[in-house]
């Protein structure tokens, strides 16, 4: 029998962990085949949650508490997700928030969509058939949905609705792969950077609708200017998206300096201008493959990587010839005296996405 371990983090949570245990605990006969266990992560709450915790454990030996401090929800996690697997031998773990904003009825169907091949699921209350509270105050509904469409943007990832949500079942690999890079972020942009590091390990990402539900007892722990600050911070140093975007600004600059030095220098304009190009081609090249698109590096050795910088080449040749149309057609439409304007938003409407999308689909494929 399989062993799915369902781990609450807690800080205060006297008003809600019983009922929340106890409704976990009536679901274990929905779940053929696997062994489900509560393993409670408190960071010794002083309104006595461990003792409601320890009082339910006489009752139901598949109930588990492990103490820890006050440092952050992921660090609670990272905390239960070691006991979880190393000391009661989980294959698969949960996240799920323990103010009963989750519906622990959802659990058979985050087993089903693992046994179907998932590595990971995901509550999502941003697709069809979920939901966020319609009871929360304007601000909160504003921040939730924002936080995940620019984290959406951000990593040019539209298909993942949802990234910040705490409703997940997660495969035992992929939490072994992803903690030991997860020191860094101990508070709530936990999930946003366990999700991401997933996605680019491969990791077979599955959501389902839920409905997320206020909590009723309790008040929330979240600190939200920070957790806007390190969701964006995290966003921005970790978006292949925006690191091929900034790639892309260093090329143009190298490209620019190359030429006036190489011009200064006695060269032709023409030939100055072919050296810098292909200069600037070959290093967005190397960025891009060491840094932008790192998480799926070209591979099979020397030959392969020629290969890919003659692909790259012949896209790049592509871009020009894109900018060029996109100035010729600005022209006849609106005269010459623009001229920087077309080339402008040609690059930003046109070439960004196009490049964006060969690289990706191409050259530095999603393993
Ligand atoms: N162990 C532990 N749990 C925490 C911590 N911060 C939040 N939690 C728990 O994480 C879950 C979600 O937190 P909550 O404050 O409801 O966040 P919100 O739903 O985004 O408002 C709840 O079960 C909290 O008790 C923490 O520092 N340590
Ligand atoms: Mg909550």
């Amino acid at each position: 029998m399989k062993k799915a371990t369902i781990i609450l983090p807690t800080y205060n949570e006297s008003a809600n962990i019983k009922e929340l245990i106890k409704s976990i605990v009536s679901k274990k006969e929905m779940v053929n085949g696997w062994q489900l266990e509560v393993l409670v992560v408190d960071s010794t709450s002083p309104d006595g949650t461990a003792d409601i915790v320890r009082g339910l454990q006489k009752e139901h030996e598949s109930v588990h508490i492990i103490m820890t401090g006050k440092n952050g929800l992921g660090q609670a996690y990272l905390e239960g997700f070691a006991y979880a697997i190393n000391t009661l031998k989980a294959d698969v773990v949960f996240e799920m928030d323990a103010d009963l904003s989750h519906d622990p009825a959802d659990i058979p169907h985050f087993i089903k969509a693992i046994e179907q091949g998932a590595d990971m699921v995901i509550g999502t209350r941003y697709s069809k058939g979920g939901s966020i509270p319609a009871n929360w105050a304007l601000h909160r509904k504003i921040l939730s949905i924002a936080a995940n469409i620019i984290v959406r943007i951000g990593f040019m990832n539209l298909k993942q609705t949802e990234w910040t949500g705490g409703y997940r079942a997660i495969r035992k690999w992929v939490v072994q792969k992803i903690t030991p890079r997860m020191s860094g972020y101990t508070g709530y942009v936990f999930q946003v950077a366990f999700l991401d590091k997933a996605l680019k390990s491969g990791a077979q990402v599955k959501e389902i609708p839920v409905h997320f539900v206020d909590r009723t007892a309790g008040v929330s722990k979240i600190s939200t200017p920070q957790y806007t600050f390190q969701t964006l911070w995290y966003v921005f140093t970790h978006s292949s998206f925006i690191k091929f975007a900034l790639v892309g600004v260093m090329g143009a600059v190298i490209d620019f300096g190359l030429a006036y030095t190489l011009r200064a220098g006695g060269l032709m304009i023409l030939l100055a201008n072919a050296i810098s190009t292909e200069i600037a081609i070959i290093s967005n090249y190397l960025m891009n493959n060491f840094w932008s698109f790192a998480h799926n590096k070209v591979q099979g050795g020397a030959v392969q990587f020629i290969l890919n910088l003659l692909k790259f080449n012949i896209i790049s040749a592509g871009s020009i010839v894109i900018q060029l149309l996109g100035i010729r057609i600005g022209i006849a439409l609106a005269g010459e005296s623009y001229w920087m304007v077309y080339k402008f938003l040609t690059i930003s409407f046109v070439v960004i996405p196009y490049s964006y999308i060969l690289y990706t689909k191409i050259i530095w494929k999603k393993r």
